[in-house]
């Protein structure tokens, strides 16, 4: 069958995969944002379904200090004796961590933690045996992948962490993970940074601490020699055996807007990537060590067909599984309904990048293709005596990099208007009065730009352009990607602002060259 990457679009970062009870399990990072680590299940590894996230509670997930380079960095998913395991990393608050739940479809622990230096932790269990490993510092001062055994109960620290690998040359060696395959313990990691130089490395050793080999063609996978390709990036990766019995890695790649401008909108995404083991004991990955937007292989039935991104709108989505809040949640500011969504003003905004739980009133789902329609009917409200209240849809990267289209409520009347926020300009422009407080305001997405219109009084208006560039995480210099995201803003509020018929369509598939 023909498949196309990424298998799971949109900013879904630092894939983690799992196989239990004949069904495929991923979890991938999520930041700044509020329910954490968003988890998918496949029958196929070709169509995911995201059934929820891991962490739902404030208690698991406290992000008052997070922003779009902390908070909830690469998670892991395992399956052992019955039990989902995921741990990760709050960059932000406590450290490393773990939850686990019998119920894939459930709730999960609270946060077991681990006291041990690093980021991208990763569990293995072994002989009734727990062990803990991430890159970081050893108890000896040696950085590198770094495991300790825990108690799995407690997370306590059973043995010393010491440094088993220090990767194969590139720098930031990160997102470890071990596997005993065929009599060999094998250690994968990426390296390169995650940007155009990300690559996926691995060494193996007949030990669980070593001393690790390096695969001598080592990296087995990256796109960074592919130039003029739209996909790039490929690292931070898993691996998994089908039922059949063949290997499988699932890894983070991006998609530049265009083959030849080197700047990526939608986030990070999920790859898969056939891996084959060859009788030297070595194993291999896509084609020629590369990852293809196009992908053939004779693994999977031709019966399997992959589904196109479904239209968004409010009755065919859910609140805490497409969409998702910046920081923790006031539910004060939220009034929500299946069909429609009632905001109202925090009075933070959207610029606010404080170390408080101080949230812009924002319920956002991710932009996961780049030629979409977007489009919602937005009621401005805001009390009798105060006005400058708005609403509208925000293309949010950080709070340093977003656009906006919106109404603003004037003494009479309001007026629409489209804002630019990009670093420390920003431009509002292409104002129009309109007598009441409703208006459709709607988004073009393109690969290099969005336009804005609005529908009002029955009349059309053209509010302009915008290039998407600048709300890169080239720009940007973060982790995520831009959400597309209904907010209120302006004093703190007593009245709700409606949204209503929201729709998110793709308009065009991606060229996908070759
Ligand atoms: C993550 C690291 C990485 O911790 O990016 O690409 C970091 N890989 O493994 C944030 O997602």
């Amino acid at each position: 069958m023909k498949y196309r990457n990424p298998v799971i679009p949109g900013f879904f970062p630092d894939p983690s995969i799992c196989r239990a009870e004949g069904k495929y399990y991923l979890v991938c990072s999520s930041f700044q944002f509020f329910p954490g680590v968003p988890l998918f299940e496949s029958s196929d590894l070709i169509n995911w379904k995201q059934i929820g996230h891991v962490l739902t509670r404030a208690s698991q997930l406290p992000l008052a200090e997070a922003n779009s380079v902390g908070g909830i960095y690469a998670p892991t998913i395992r399956y052992h004796e019955g039990k989902f395991y995921m741990v990760t990393t709050n960059v932000s608050k406590g450290g490393n961590f773990y939850v686990w739940t019998d119920d894939i479809h459930g709730e999960w622990s609270d946060p077991v933690y681990v006291r041990q230096d690093g980021i991208d932790p990763s569990l293995y269990f072994e002989n009734g045996k727990a062990y803990f490993m991430s890159n970081g510092t050893d108890d000896n001062g040696v950085h590198g992948v770094v495991q300790c055994e825990i108690d799995i109960a407690t997370g306590k620290k059973l043995s010393p962490a010491v440094c088993i690998w220090q990767g194969a040359g590139g720098r930031f060696l990160e997102s470890p993970h071990m596997y005993k395959i065929n009599g060999y313990y094998y250690l994968m990691a990426a390296e390169g940074g995650t940007e155009y130089g990300h690559m996926i490395v691995y060494a193996r050793s007949k030990e669980l601490f070593g001393k690790f080999e390096n695969y001598p063609e080592n990296p087995v996978l990256t796109n960074r020699n592919l130039g003029g390709y739209l996909l790039q990036g490929c690292g931070h990766g898993d691996l998994v055996q089908d039922v059949s019995g063949n290997w499988w890695m699932v890894h983070l790649a991006f998609r530049q807007i265009h083959e030849w401008v080197m700047h990526h909108i939608t986030g990070r995404e999920v790859n898969l990537v056939p891996v084959t083991f060859h009788e030297n004991g070595w194993f291999t990955a896509g084609i020629n060590g590369t990852t293809r937007l196009e992908m053939e292989t004779d693994r999977i039935p031709d019966s399997v067909i992959q589904s196109p991104l479904p239209e968004k709108r409010f009755e065919t989505t859910t609140v805490g599984i497409d969409w998702c809040w910046l920081k923790n949640p006031h539910p004060e500011y939220y009034d929500l309904h299946k069909e429609y969504f009632r905001i109202r003003s925090s009075g933070v905004w959207l610029n606010c990048d404080d170390k408080e739980n101080h949230a812009p009133s924002f319920l956002g789902i991710r932009q996961q293709e780049m030629h979409l329609q977007i489009e919602c009917t937005v009621t401005v409200q805001g009390d009798e005596d105060k006005f400058r209240e708005e609403a509208g849809i925000t293309l949010y990267m950080t709070p340093d990099q977003h656009y906006e289209i919106a109404l603003r409520r004037l003494a009479f009347g309001c007026e629409l208007f489209k804002r630019l926020h990009i670093g420390d300009i920003v431009q509002e422009s292409n104002h129009v009065h309109i007598h009441g407080n409703t208006a459709r305001l709607c988004i073009k997405a393109e690969p290099l730009c969005y336009t804005f219109s609005a529908e009002a009084e029955n009349q059309h208006y053209e509010l302009g352009t915008a290039q998407t560039k600048f709300l890169s995480t080239e720009v940007a210099g973060n982790f995520t990607g831009v959400m597309i995201g209904l907010y209120a803003q302006g004093t703190v509020s007593e009245r709700f602002s409606e949204f209503r018929d929201f729709l998110c369509k793709v308009t065009e598939s991606l060229k996908t060259g070759t």
